[in-house]
């Protein structure tokens, strides 16, 4: 069927909007309309080719929609359904039925290769293939071939143009202390980094009883948010050291801490911010290769540092808890969203990326 899709072309240009066609579902796959797409900062580590996703390619991966058609032996949707589409896993191996899809061995290949596991691709474009089945959907565009299994089903009456960042960012910052970190009441905690990943995190940070929710940025915009979302101090490190500012703030270190920048400095920082036995989350795509150094001494006294993909969700599960949350005025994830158009999204990208005017941005299809 014909579509219309922004496309990255080249490393690190803009996105080209262009027609395209998308083919009808395979076995197990989902055609769907999609109503919206959130921006998340994994697309533009492919744009710049960070990781390895071949070009061109229709990027986006925080889609919504309403599923369209079906293909051959998909139960747990059907057309008509509103659907918010995530991320992909095989669903068969150890990891994935033990409940932590988010470390299924294929997540690399199902989300990053640009084809279906067969080698093909559901997009052409004037004939040419170009690249999809990014994160299992490739959702900047008018419709989208999913696989079943990274479509979560909500409610009929769902706000589904708002609903596509839960199945990235924002189940990554909520997961990482919901799922991942657990704090206990009472607990501290540093968060690095305060776009829609660590605005999430200090969401569900104060939905979990924190006591002290300490934010850092750069950005003075961010930083009042993040008071306004439940964060009790905020450090704004062009101006403080964050590092002795938390250790002062908290007696000696925080409880917790958590990494969203996938700045090799700043994750250091987080950890040293930590006291004896303090653990800390990273949960930002660095360019592959990237390594950073750690104080051995320091980690000797029951540090504890731990990556997190997705929040460590199993997304038909958390999407409806953060769904339920939100519906209970515990996670107003809402205000971190600035909606445009399809056509508008290199305005978006410039909002996000350069001036920080938008946080998340969410195209409407
Ligand atoms: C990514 C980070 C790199 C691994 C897969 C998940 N986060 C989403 O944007
Ligand atoms: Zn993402």
């Amino acid at each position: 069927m014909d579509a219309y899709a922004a496309i990255i072309e080249r490393q690190g240009g803009e996105f080209v909007l262009d027609n395209v066609s998308i083919e009808d579902p395979r076995d197990g796959e989902v055609l769907v309309k999609v109503a919206a797409a959130g921006i998340c900062h994994t697309d533009l580590t492919v744009r710049d080719q960070y990781y390895p996703t071949p070009l061109p390619a229709v990027l986006g991966h925080e889609g919504s929609g309403v599923v369209e058609k079906v293909g051959r032996g998909v139960t747990t949707v059907k057309p008509g359904d509103k659907v918010v589409l995530s991320f992909s896993y095989c669903g068969t191996c150890p990891s994935c039925l033990k409940g932590h899809q988010a470390y299924c061995p294929s997540l690399f290949p199902l989300n990053f290769m640009g084809r279906r596991l067969d080698g093909s691709t559901p997009i052409t474009r004037n004939g040419q293939e170009v690249n999809a089945c990014f994160f299992g959907q490739s959702s900047f565009a008018t419709y989208s071939i999913a696989s079943e299994n990274n479509c979560v089903k909500v409610a009929d009456d769902a706000q589904i143009e708002l609903l596509g960042p839960l199945g990235c960012g924002i189940q990554t910052g909520a997961g990482s202390i919901l799922n991942a970190l657990c704090p206990e009441p009472g607990s501290s905690i540093a968060i690095f980094g305060v776009g829609s990943v660590g605005l999430s995190a200090v969401m569900a940070a104060k939905a979990s009883g924190c006591l002290k929710i300490i934010a850092v940025d750069r950005n003075a915009g961010r930083l009042e948010l993040a008071r306004e979302l439940g964060a009790t101090d905020v450090i704004d490190a062009n101006t403080v050291n964050a590092q002795e500012a938390i250790v002062a703030m908290t007696g000696g270190g925080a409880d917790y801490a958590m990494d969203t920048t996938a700045i090799p400095a700043v994750l250091r920082s987080a950890v040293d911010s930590t006291h004896n036995m303090g653990e800390t989350a990273v949960v930002g795509g660095a360019k592959l290769g990237t390594e950073f150094s750690l104080d051995m001494n320091n980690m000797l006294f029951g540090r504890k540092l731990r990556g997190v993909v997705e929040g460590s969700s199993t997304p038909q599960v958390f999407i409806p808890q953060l769904i339920a949350m939100q519906k209970a005025g515990l996670f107003p994830f809402e205000k971190l969203c600035t909606f445009y158009d399809l056509d508008q999204i290199n305005q978006a990208v410039e909002d996000t990326e350069k001036t920080g005017k938008a946080i998340k941005a969410i195209l409407k299809m």
